[in-house]
């Protein structure tokens, strides 16, 4: 259990000041919190995106920014993950995220991991190695998705 507690805090990171459940009132202010977060998150990846895949012109400093912001983002989701806040509508999180939490958490980090190689990559100012950073950071998004989140 101490265990357990001591890796839920480590990946939270600085969202983990507190027990996840404790930090909101009600599961429905946890839902909102972590839909806001991955709102948040995705507008600004979804710009790296558009310079990974052509749609606007690469801008290294701007894609620095963004991935700035996508690197602080991505640590705060996952308190928002309060037992019993799963559901049955596209996109809602399934039960499993609970039931297999250590593999879920483990994806977090993954994602966090490769988010942080992502605004190296921006900073780096090379196209290439943006798209490939770009590329291994949506893939971690995905596999939870697949795993985790009803489609
Ligand atoms: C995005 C976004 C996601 C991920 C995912 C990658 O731009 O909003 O959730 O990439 O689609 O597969």
């Amino acid at each position: 259990m101490k265990r357990l507690l001591i890796a839920a805090l480590t990946v939270a990171g600085l969202a983990a000041a507190l027990p996840a459940a404790a930090q909101f009132q009600k599961p429905e202010d946890a839902v909102k919190y972590r839909k806001a977060a991955y709102t948040v998150m995705a507008a600004h990846f979804g710009r790296i995106g558009a310079m990974a895949q052509g749609r606007v012109p690469f801008d290294a400093a701007a894609a620095t920014a963004n991935a700035d912001i996508v690197v602080v983002m991505s640590k705060l989701p996952f308190a928002g993950f309060v037992e019993g806040t799963s559901g049955t509508e596209k996109g809602a999180p399934k039960t499993n995220v609970w039931s297999e939490r250590a593999k879920f958490d483990e994806g977090a980090k993954a994602m966090q991991d490769e988010v942080v190689k992502l605004a190296a990559a921006a900073r780096g100012g090379n196209l290439d190695q943006l798209k490939a950073a770009f590329g291994n950071a949506a893939g971690s998004c995905k596999s939870c998705h697949d795993n985790f989140r009803n489609p």
